[in-house]
């Protein structure tokens, strides 16, 4: 997997533009949440160094990663936020279920991506086992929040860039 040679949380601090006047929704599934838990603690932390407010921050949870389309599609509809982030985790079972919601859930927020004006961010942890995906939040590979975090601050900026 790439990410055994690249660590989640390793960014260059500078590269990240200010972060006190954008407003973001994040949307976690409750399913794995000692995972999807670690994920949110990890994107506000990092929203947060970048100055992000608390009150400019909507946070809301769906029942599992299947949910997250539908939750972030309805964040843009009536929540005023500049970008979406969607934690979830999946891990490989024992049933085809595994491949089915990662597929549903992967080519629902790229649906929202083509078709909104508002970015969001895709922070499924897909695994094979819990090891794995505790690697990728919080644990030796860092934390996929924090990626997220700043993919979502410098996507606001693209768009307002656009916008000038
Ligand atoms: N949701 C997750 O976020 N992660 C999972 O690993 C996960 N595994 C599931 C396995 C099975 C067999 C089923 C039936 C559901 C699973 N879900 C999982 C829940 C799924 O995202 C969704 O909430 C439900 O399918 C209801 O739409």
């Amino acid at each position: 997997m790439a990410t055994i040679y690249h660590n989640l949380s390793e960014y260059d601090f500078s590269s990240v533009p200010d972060a006190s006047g954008m407003r973001f929704g994040i949307v976690v599934a409750e399913w794995n949440s000692n995972i999807t838990w670690a994920l949110l603690d990890g994107c506000i932390n990092t929203l947060k160094k970048h100055g992000a407010k608390d009150e400019n921050l909507c946070i809301q949870t769906v029942p599992g990663s299947f949910e997250l389309t539908y939750g972030a599609a309805q964040m843009i509809k009536n929540k005023e936020v500049d970008a979406v982030i969607a934690l979830g985790c999946v891990i490989r079972g024992d049933t085809p279920h595994f491949d089915y919601i990662c597929a549903g859930v992967t080519q629902g927020l790229s649906l929202l991506n083509a078709t909104t004006d508002t970015p969001v961010i895709y922070g499924l942890i897909t695994t094979e086992n819990m090891e794995q995906a505790q690697d990728r939040s919080g644990g030796k590979l860092g934390n996929k929040g924090d990626e997220c975090a700043v993919v979502a601050i410098k996507m606001i900026d693209y768009t307002c860039k656009l916008k000038k």
